[in-house]
């Protein structure tokens, strides 16, 4: 299986000005091209394509400085064509990675200018074995045309007698400024399998793909473009222009780097890899006689030059509406005003701090009740402060939807965030801020899982993994300094927030032992909130991002769309209406001694209807909350689980209920709202334990029955996790979590009941051993069964046979 023997280097090529042979690295021959618009070179061994640098333009493609240049290996860089397979040759251990296109000697065949561009052709002859283990002859011929922009195109035939099925990937190893500084847009909720946990798991996420030291290897469908933000070079290179059904996404983090010979141990934050290729379930199966053709298009795009404000500023040249990319990007260039002194800390770039704590700073900065920015700290290795500094920490809000009837469409370039810290880059920025006397409070949003004290973090990590481990080194810090202490206001959705924060960082310093003082420090001297907040935030309107960009005159990469409505209680010391005068701003904000009736009231006829809709509507295509309301099958449900099964448990008087479950569905409605029921999805397992499963109890403890549509949301989430074959959507989770459902599921398939009752019974998931209702398990797994086999409008049809 390898290339016939003693191929000639070249055909009978006559070489055009610009392009010559030469003997390269490791005395290995390869295509030179030096043209205005380009260099690059391209070896003969694997047609692998080593750089490609548009004029102007940096590198695009990194090469190991540690690589090897021999006959008999890969090339660590640049473009390996991987061929006939990807990956392990699944029939034959021995066989090599990636298949022998890339180990093989190629012949060029052509070489010719067309216009300002050189096109190369390479062809390469071999085998390969069809399903009876017959070796097949095939031919390959790949072009490479080099210009401002680099074009490859790859074609196989099968010149032998029965069909063989063949893998293909552009193994693209890009030049990064810092790879920590380095996001992908366009994979944003795509499923991906990842291939760093065995078996394979399938997940998706919400936000940009960052780099982060840990090992990164997924297979995506292929979006019309994936766009690599490399911050570090000021530029975006674009993946795109292919007919690949997917992309591999792969960067071996720090550890395998430092086990891989021909990889520096640094050198994986130098580079990202982007592969378009046709893969596993998308290989190709070609007849005897047939080709096919795989091609891809790379791009650079400068970020647009800042420069100082002048005159004509605003005369935006050569505006695309279609291509925002084309506009300049949001700055304090373009956008200059006053930077206030930092009066707070946030725990959280997402969608909806930025949309609901900052949003409301703003507001009372603009009417001079305030005047404090935000510094924002990324909670996570991987997010979103580097598109956030490129941006001079500056993004728009857009309101939509109705008010008191009124439909309200607004934006506003929110300028509050005073500044921006990645604790996994920079820890002793991150500490500094404890040194800061104008800061005072301290704001979080690290989901329902963020609050939560852990025994692995140790004293001296930089940084700590968890939450409360960061902010107890924080506060530490403070403490140390003998400064005083702040005012702190969780925004995570779990009951009492801000009692379970106090109580993680004192678990945490006693765990590391920082003493009595300190532990007194923090309960006097600090003022922890307990808050519930009420605001829907889809967060960015990527189908319409082009024409608001337009509409806005500049491209802005972090708009925040969310509707007007808004409601913030917070449980605590009266003294807070004067130090955070939120209400004086005319904002609905509630400061108050007892938050219950506040907080039953949101997560059980806001949250749980989400979480109920994302688990039954998504397996019928369904995708976003309005499409639910308007649907005449979920719409009712949603409608019947608030009135049947959740306003009879809660104990809060009826009308009241019933005014906000109305004003709820209004919001639900809002016709500006496109609020995927994907991104609700996200860890539905746990959201459910918060926001359905007291209703659930409180049902059966109050009617000796199940809830029947809070009971099959249940069974939905045991499917859609199941990784059941017939199941159309993937759960949004930790691949650990989901890991653990496919387990019990590959064991359990034939029995639902024995699937269910393993699940049911994890107490890491619900808290509490669920088989110990009588009837629960069989209800639960009657859902799935019908769910996989009926179908959900079918079940939702006739929910009492379930019962
Ligand atoms: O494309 C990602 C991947 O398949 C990873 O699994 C990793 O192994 C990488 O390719 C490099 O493979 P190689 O054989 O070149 O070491």
């Amino acid at each position: 299986m390898k290339a016939t023997e003693n191929e000639p280097v070249t055909g009978v090529v006559t070489l055009p000005s610009g392009i010559r042979l030469v003997t390269a690295q490791g005395d290995l021959p390869a295509v030179e091209v030096s043209l205005p618009a380009a260099t690059a070179l391209v070896y003969l061994h694997g047609a692998h394509v080593a750089e490609w640098t548009p004029a102007g333009q940096k590198p695009v493609l990194w090469m190991s400085a540690s690589g090897a240049f021999t006959p008999s290996a890969a090339l660590r860089g640049g473009i390996p064509v991987c061929f006939p397979w990807f990956g392990p040759n699944l029939s034959d251990a021995t066989a090599p990675n990636h298949g022998w296109a890339r180990i093989s000697a190629w012949t060029l065949t052509a070489a010719t200018l067309e216009g300002p561009d050189a096109v190369l052709t390479f062809e390469l002859a071999g085998s390969h074995p069809d399903s009876t283990g017959t070796a097949q002859p095939v031919s390959l011929r790949y072009t490479v045309r080099i210009g401002a922009t680099l074009t490859l195109a790859l074609t196989v035939r099968n010149d032998g007698a029965a069909p063989v099925s063949v893998e293909r990937a552009f193994h693209t190893y890009f030049a990064v400024g810092d790879a920590r500084r380095t996001t992908l847009l366009g994979l944003q909720d795509l499923p991906y399998l990842d291939r760093t946990v065995s078996p394979p798991v399938t997940a998706s996420a919400a936000l940009p793909v960052a780099f982060t030291g840990t090992e990164i290897d997924r297979v995506y469908p292929m979006p019309r473009v994936v766009t690599i933000d490399d911050a570090g070079n000021h530029r975006s290179i674009l993946v795109g222009d292919t007919d690949a059904a997917q992309t591999v996404v792969w960067n071996p983090g720090s550890t395998k780097a430092a086990a891989m010979g021909d990889f520096g141990d640094e050198e994986w934050t130098q580079t990202v890899c982007v592969e378009a290729c046709n893969v596993r379930d998308q290989a190709q199966v070609l007849a005897p006689g047939a080709q096919h053709r795989m091609g891809v298009t790379l791009s650079v795009e400068p970020e647009p030059a800042r420069h100082e404000p002048t005159a004509n500023t605003n005369t935006q040249p050569h505006q695309n509406a279609e291509d925002p990319h084309t506009m300049e990007r949001l700055t304090r260039a373009i956008h200059p005003g006053d930077i206030l002194p930092t009066r707070a800390i946030q725990f959280g770039e997402g969608n909806f701090l930025r949309a609901f704590v900052d949003w409301q700073l703003q507001q009372m900065n603009t009417q001079g009740l305030f005047n404090g920015g935000v510094t924002i700290v990324q909670p996570l290795a991987g997010g979103l402060v580097a598109m956030l500094e490129e941006q001079d920490n500056l993004y728009t809000v857009l309101l939509e939807g109705k008010q008191d009837g009124e439909e309200v469409q607004s934006h506003e370039v929110m300028t509050v965030v005073t500044g921006t810290v990645n604790p996994y880059i920079d820890y002793e920025a991150y500490l500094a801020l404890a040194e800061n006397d104008d800061i005072e409070f301290i704001f979080s949003n690290t989901t329902e899982s963020g609050i939560v004290y852990s025994a692995a973090d140790l004293r001296t990590d930089a940084p700590h993994a968890s939450f409360p481990g960061k902010l107890t080194a924080l506060l530490y810090r403070r403490f140390e300094l003998g400064k005083k202490g702040f005012t702190l206001i969780p925004c995570e959705l779990i009951e009492h927030n801000g009692d379970k924060l106090k109580e993680t960082v004192l678990a945490t310093a006693a765990h590391w032992e920082l003493g009595a003082d300190f532990a007194a420090w923090v309960d006097t001297d600090n003022t922890f909130y307990s808050s519930l907040v009420d605001r829907i935030v889809p967060g960015y309107p990527k189908d319409r991002a082009g024409e608001l960009c337009a509409e806005f005159g500049f491209e802005d990469r972090l708009i925040v769309k969310a509707e007007p409505f808004l409601l913030w209680v917070l449980e605590g010391p009266q003294a807070l209406t004067e130090t955070l005068p939120l209400a004086k701003a005319g904002l609905n904000v509630t400061v108050t001694d007892d938050m219950t009736p506040y907080r039953e009231r949101k997560v059980f006829l806001l949250n749980a209807p989400h979480t109920t809709m994302a688990s039954l509507a998504r397996l019928a295509g369904v995708e976003t909350v309005r499409d639910v309301m308007l649907d005449p099958d979920f719409g009712p449900l949603v409608h019947e689980e608030m009135y049947e099964e959740i306003i009879p448990v809660l104990d809060l008087p009826h009308d009241e209920l019933a005014a906000y479950a109305e004003s709820v569905k209004e919001r639900f409605e809002n016709p500006f709202m496109h609020h995927e029921l994907a991104s609700i999805a996200l860890n539905s397992a746990s959201k459910y334990k918060s926001r359905l499963l007291p209703i659930l109890l409180n049902f059966h403890a109050k009617n000796g029955t199940f809830p029947p549509r809070v009971t099959l949301a249940l069974s939905a989430i045991l499917l859609t996790y199941s990784g059941d074959p017939s199941v159309s959507v993937t759960p949004v989770d930790s691949a650990e979590i989901i890991a653990g459902f496919q387990a019990a599921y590959a064991t359990d398939a034939a029995t639902p009941d024995a699937y269910v009752a393993t699940i049911l019974a994890d107490t890491t998931l619900w808290g509490t051993d669920l088989t110990a209702l009588d009837g629960l398990v069989e209800q639960v797994s009657a859902g799935l069964a019908s769910l996989r086999d009926r179908g959900v409008r079918a079940t939702l049809a006739d929910l009492s046979v379930l019962a």
